[in-house]
């Protein structure tokens, strides 16, 4: 009885470790991941290819991002108002410092069409 229950704690104290051991390991992970790594939108017949994009990054890292278009039309960041034309099959790129919090739409402008989510995490 004694010996289970000095088991029992053992398997929980290595159950913890373990669980502390991963969580702090996979935040690692996200975070050098999600720091600034150029990101391409491809838009096909005027959507987003495999839907709306997410960019997750935190306040201080750089936006990378490159939208590759089958339409024309102008790309619109939110929050930044930042403003680009893309031409039919051409392709614009933004690189700006992220220096704004918040969940912000990125969209084709005239087609009111979003394309991406940008995540700015503080
Ligand atoms: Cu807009």
């Amino acid at each position: 009885m004694k010996r289970a229950a000095l088991l029992a704690l053992l398997v929980a104290a290595i159950v913890v470790a373990f669980v502390l051991a991963k969580g702090s390991g996979s935040n690692n992970n996200t975070s050098t991941s999600a720091s600034g790594a150029p990101v391409t939108i491809h838009v096909v017949n005027g959507k987003p290819q495999g839907g709306i994009q997410k960019i997750t990054l935190n306040k201080g890292d750089r936006v990378r991002f490159t939208v590759d278009s089958d339409v024309s039309d102008e790309i619109h960041v939110h929050g930044y108002n930042f403003h680009k034309d893309v031409k039919k099959g051409g392709s614009v790129s933004f690189n700006f410092p992220a220096t704004i919090d918040g969940i912000f739409v990125i969209e084709l402008e005239s087609r009111g069409e979003q394309i991406a989510s940008l995540q700015v995490n503080q």
